[in-house]
């Protein structure tokens, strides 16, 4: 289908003709047909300007914009455009400004770094309104640079929704002008001033994203109780957590001091983004205060509130309008999902399919995102196999071949675990009350308890292109293979149209623990071929995941804190390796034997650069003990360099099975992310 153009988000209709376009001048000289704003002109020069850097050259763009959009991007916006290269000239036409920008972006994506421009006659237009990245700014602080370096790789891969968690039990990081006690006292220093989230909000606009803010509440609080223990539902002065997972913290939802301070907060919410969502959180309530209080327990008999359920509807019935009063409505994760809330509220699903269908069975919208948690450390093909509208069935089989996979067969129990929790969080089904809701969409999330802003980038840009393309493109494109050949190609494409580069990163991040460029290149056969152990097994540790799956509620402790540094190998790998999807095309494509010369070489070369790394790791580990740590990894990889020969010369024999069985378990939090390839490679030959 690519036929070599590197586009993605695949476009909805792309012809190729002959009619190449040279680039023979040394910029792009952009015509206005239509009308010309500030807006355009500054974000059309900043996409040429890097084009021109990309390919050392340039060619005339003519932009036909019918009319200027609104001053920021809003929901269901047209943002439909056609984009026509010929020999004279590249021509994106729309009729709105958010058009222009989505094609720009599918120009940029041609042009990646060449002298002359294949002609295409390109039709586009999304799938889904809602194409999001919600960014967890509160278990580690990110740099307001990286958010505006984020918003460009965005645009790139025309992703609409910058979806800021602001807010959680580690950090208040909203430093809003009534309450700048809430950040000062709620955070390790750490968070974004009214002026820095402007910059953030000014730079989305001129990108056509919209950026909705999230203040979690009423659970995911312990922070606020820095500052106003008064509101806590039990008011004890709190420090911001330092520890992960949920928490008893829960605000006061029976005070009106509480709705009078949230007005306020709201207010200055609202004049900072002007999207008509904000987003309350509402996740994860630990009823424990609210049971233990006295005068909450009272307020709900008297109200008639029979749970804590009924009680944190009515505590989200009065943030509704309160946002109703400031014009916004009100997005809220899975729980707000309640009977009595106003059907203008959008819900997020995070919990899969069942809480999605029961929302929208009661008539909220929705925004998908439970295939979508770049935390997990998934490969892209998980994540792009899910649809926000694949019907119910569909889901259970996408969890189940989630759960099938050999890449997290050392997970298994806690998938399925997480499968039957998911499932008991939904009782009363009430189904076919309202007109059912639409699925508006969907957004990626990062939960961040392990990921700082240096290792940021890393972690999410790797595979969030491919979520970008299922949220944009048509249902039908859904070739597994043909997007890892197209999104390998994002990585070339972000370096030079958004300045992100992944593999610089990575080469800072280990010079940061003393690996210097030479020892990091003599490393790479390792580094390529591991990744990160996957779900939430790095997060909770091996006796808390136990704890999890015995059904244990009891709080076991965690290997990570906000305190602990993320400065070893499992933080600075890629998530899902590149590296990895190269080799294990090349493995299926010799085991259906339609392996050509090049997959051979790959294969040849892994085989050579994994006995290679046993004296680097050596070397290097004696002074860099984050790489002495991976001493047994490169014992395993220098045997599986034996396996990879026997299976290329057909000499595979029971030796070379136990010693690809014996390499599938973790070691510490890594993992051969080479091994399951190996493994089909082993028993098919
Ligand atoms: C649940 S997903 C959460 C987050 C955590 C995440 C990972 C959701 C709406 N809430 O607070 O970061 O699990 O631990």
């Amino acid at each position: 289908m690519s036929e070599s153009l590197a586009l993605m988000p695949w476009p909805r209709r792309v012809t190729r003709t002959d009619a190449a376009l040279l680039l023979n001048e040394p910029q792009w000289s952009i015509e206005w047909a239509g009308v010309r704003t500030l807006r355009l002109e500054r974000t059309i020069a900043r996409f040429a300007e890097r084009m021109a850097r990309a390919s050392g050259a340039g060619a005339r763009l003519t932009i036909e914009c019918a009319a200027a959009s609104a001053p920021y991007p809003d929901l269901d916006d047209d943002e439909s455009y056609t984009l026509e290269i010929d020999t004279e000239e590249a021509r994106i036409k729309a009729a709105t400004e958010w058009g222009v920008l989505r094609g720009m972006a599918t120009l940029v994506q041609v042009n990646a770094a060449a002298r002359a421009l294949p002609g295409v006659s390109i039709a586009d237009t999304p799938r889904f309104t809602w194409r999001g990245l919600m960014v967890d700014v509160a278990r580690h602080f990110i740099a307001v640079g990286t958010l505006l370096r984020t918003l460009d790789a965005m645009a790139l891969v025309k992703l609409n929704v910058l979806h800021l968690h602001l807010s959680d039990d580690q950090a208040f990081r909203f430093g809003g002008r009534t309450f700048p006690e809430l950040a000062a006292l709620g955070s390790d220093g750490n968070y974004y001033s009214e002026g820095d989230l402007g910059e953030v909000v000014m730079r989305a606009a001129e990108l056509g994203i919209r950026v909705v803010p999230e203040i979690d509440m009423p659970g995911h609080t312990t922070s606020w109780l820095a500052a106003h223990p008064e509101w806590g539902a039990i008011p004890e002065t709190r420090e911001p957590s330092q520890r992960f997972g949920v928490h008893p913290a829960c605000l006061d939802p029976t005070r009106e001091d509480v709705y009078d301070a949230l007005a306020q907060l709201f207010d200055d919410v609202a004049r900072v983004f002007p999207d008509r969502f904000v987003h309350i959180g509402g996740d994860e309530v630990n009823p424990q205060w609210w049971s233990e209080s006295p005068v909450i327990q009272r307020f709900m008999r008297e109200r008639g509130l029979a749970d804590a359920d009924a009680l944190q509807s009515y505590f989200n019935g009065r943030l509704a309008d309160l946002l109703i009063e400031r014009g916004r409505m009100m997005i809220g994760w899975d729980e707000i999902a309640h009977g009595d809330l106003p059907r203008t509220s959008v819900v997020q699903s995070w919990r899969g399919g069942p809480s999605r269908d029961r929302a929208v069975a009661q008539g909220f919208d929705c925004v998908f995102s439970a295939g979508y948690y770049l935390d997990f450390f998934y490969p892209a093909d998980l994540h792009y196999a899910y649809d926000p509208e694949s019907s119910a069935e569909e889901l259970v089989r996408l969890d189940e071949r989630v759960r099938a996979d050999p890449r997290l067969a050392h997970v298994r129990e806690g998938l399925g675990w997480a499968a039957e929790f998911a499932g008991r969080a939904l009782t009363g089904v009430a189904a076919g009350v309202a007109p059912p809701g639409r699925v508006l969409g969907g957004e990626a999330c990062i939960w961040a308890e392990l990921v700082t802003d240096d290792v940021f980038e890393v972690r999410v840009w790797g595979r969030l292109p491919a979520i970008a393309e299922r949220l944009w493109s048509p249902k039908a494109v859904r070739d597994e293979d043909d997007m890892y050949v197209r999104l390998a190609r994002m990585r070339p494409l972000l370096r030079h149209g958004a300045e992100l580069d992944i593999a610089a990163r990575q080469r800072m991040l280990f010079a940061s623990i003393g690996v210097d460029s030479t020892e990091f290149d003599s490393l790479r056969p390792l580094l390529d071929a591991i990744e990160p152990t996957k779900w939430y097994s790095r997060l909770l540790g091996a006796a808390a995941l136990q704890a999890r799956v015995a059904g244990s509620t009891a709080q076991v402790e965690r290997p990570y804190t906000v305190a602990t540094p993320l400065n070893r190998v499992a933080d600075f790998i890629e998530p899902a390796s590149p590296w990895v999807a190269e080799f294990n095309a090349a493995v299926r494509a010799v085991i259906d034997e339609s392996a050509d010369d090049s997959d051979r070489r790959l294969l040849l070369e892994a085989a050579a650069g994994w006995r290679r790394q046993v004296a680097a790791v050596r070397a290097v580990g004696a002074r860099v003990p984050a790489i002495a740590e991976l001493e047994p990894i490169s014992q395993r990889l220098a045997t599986l360099a034996e396996v990879i020969e026997a299976a290329l010369t057909e000499h595979v024999g029971r030796a070379h099975r136990t010693a690809v069985a014996a390499a599938k378990d973790p070691i510490g939090e890594l993992l051969i992310a080479a091994v399951p390839a190996l493994d089909d490679w082993v028993h098919a030959a």
